[in-house]
């Protein structure tokens, strides 16, 4: 995988929220090759759980990061083209589509980053009508987000049957499917989503739109990358490894309603690609995880006291004062406002007084610190995993789902063909039906920019 390829992905990731990462839909199997990746071996496992062609089916997959790898700042997914996807409007608002799983391991008010925090989240069919929308803040003062509540009265929060307003701001154009499922966290209501668009789609103008790469699926955790969002200091200090994510996607509703649908007989290969986060002093911890970011550490960031005498979350190789008897102990040693473990510039005052965690190139360290502010510091390491997954006795030209065994899947008009002919089928033909899940699996924890420690900005 080209880097470059990887790299035009990871930047509009990293304008979401942290926690986005513990989301991410990998739908995939395998290992991970650990060429150009030796702290980032992500591993992938897929199972589908009606193997037989042309039927609903789940599908399961996970994905698991263990602990000392960096956490992942990107990760995009690509289901097989033939696979047969219901768009949203064939399937009631409402009906569940699914459930994510997560273990994210974070750390709290700039303590180590060793608190396991589980996250479940039920995925509804959402509405589609983007002229119908929802705000993500409280603009009725009810104490509530707007999207959280059931104002309409109908069951279903509002998020779920209203199109929340940020998404047109990071990509203004129509989806063909949108899940959402709303979870509290810390006791604030966290959304999550994951949007279908069609091939093509341009989602953002440094992510490809080659029709061949297949529908574009987009995670927004929160409204994390909504461009009128500022970072704002919060709880959440730091997020990393370990990592688990288990997506249960369901092939139908509790109703019977087709939610997406096995291919012909045939094999079918998906793949990720996946990119870990920058470590600029190869120390081993990412620039989100290093109070040290350009020093190699003499302890491990997960590790209460450890390379930290003073357990201000300074490391030792960077902290002017690591000695408790000596009053070197100060949580926000350049009193900008964010905890040394949120700031991205913990010895730089670089708060929302100055230009609050301003990162031009978004690796991570802030302009107020940033050795060369507009060049990464760091590579990404970026794996990719493929998986080859049997579908009936895996004899067979493959193709998508015919248009009997499934007439509301998506047909993409092209070349006059179409997924329910069932007559010009296999890997070969003109017909595209492949998924990108481009989830957004950014990973920003500096500049408070865990998701649900967002603001807006003012004036927006
Ligand atoms: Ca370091
Ligand atoms: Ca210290
Ligand atoms: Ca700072
Ligand atoms: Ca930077």
């Amino acid at each position: 995988m080209k880097e470059r390829t990887i790299d035009v992905i990871h930047k509009p990731l990293l304008s979401l929220g942290a926690l986005a990462v513990t989301l991410a839909v990998v739908v995939l199997v395998g290992r991970a090759d650990p060429t150009g990746a030796q702290t980032f071996n992500p591993e992938a496992d897929f199972t589908v759980t009606n193997p037989e062609p042309e039927v609903p089916s789940d599908v399961i997959a996970s994905f698991d990061l263990p602990i000392g790898d960096v956490n992942f700042a990107a990760d995009i997914n690509f289901f097989p083209r033939e696979w047969g996807i219901i768009p949203g409007d064939e399937i009631p608002i409402g009906a569940s589509v699914g459930t994510v799983t997560s273990g994210a391991t974070l750390g709290l008010i700039n303590s180590p980053c060793n608190q396991e925090v589980p996250v479940v989240f039920d995925m509804l069919n959402a509405s589609l009508d983007r002229g119908d929308t929802v705000s993500m803040d409280d603009e009725d003062d009810s104490l509530t987000e707007d999207f959280a509540e059931d104002n309409d009265g109908n069951g279903l929060d509002d998020a779920i049957d209203h199109y929340p307003d940020f998404i047109d701001r990071i990509v203004d154009e129509q989806p063909i499917r949108r899940s959402a499922g709303i979870t509290i966290v810390a006791g604030t209501p966290v959304l999550l989503q994951f949007l279908i668009f069609e091939p093509g789609t341009l989602v953002d103008d440094l992510i490809p739109t080659d029709e061949d790469l297949g529908y574009p699926s987009v995670t927004f955790l929160q409204d994390a990358g909504d461009p009128d969002l500022d970072p704002s200091p919060g709880v959440i200090t730091d997020f990393c490894t370990p990592l688990t994510v288990l997506n249960l996607e369901l092939g139908e509703t509790a109703d019977g309603d087709p939610i997406m649908v096995n291919p012909q007989s045939g094999t079918y290969t998906f793949t990720a690609i996946a990119a870990g986060l920058r470590d600029s002093d190869g120390d081993g911890y990412e620039n989100t995880l290093d109070t040290c970011a350009l020093d190699p550490n003499v302890g491990n960031p997960r590790v209460q006291v450890d390379g930290d005498l003073d357990v201000d979350g300074l490391d030792a190789a960077c902290d002017p004062n690591d000695d408790p008897a000596a009053g070197g102990t100060d949580s926000d040693e350049d009193a900008d406002g964010y905890s040394n473990r949120q700031d991205n510039c913990p010895l730089h005052a670089n708060g929302e007084a100055e230009d609050n965690q301003a990162d031009e190139d978004s690796d991570q360290i802030g302009d107020a610190c940033d050795p060369d502010p507009s060049v990464e510091n760091g590579e990404l390491s970026t794996v990719t995993i493929e998986k080859v997954v049997t579908i009936g006795d895996g004899t067979g030209p493959g193709g998508p789902p015919s248009a009997e065994a499934c007439p509301t899947c998506f047909v993409l008009d092209e070349n006059g063909s179409s997924v329910g002919d069932g007559d010009d089928g296999g890997s070969s033909s003109g017909i595209i039906i492949g998924i990108i899940v481009a989830v957004i699996a950014a990973v920003v924890i500096i500049g408070g920019g865990a998701a649900m420690m967002m603001r807006r900005r003012e004036g927006a």
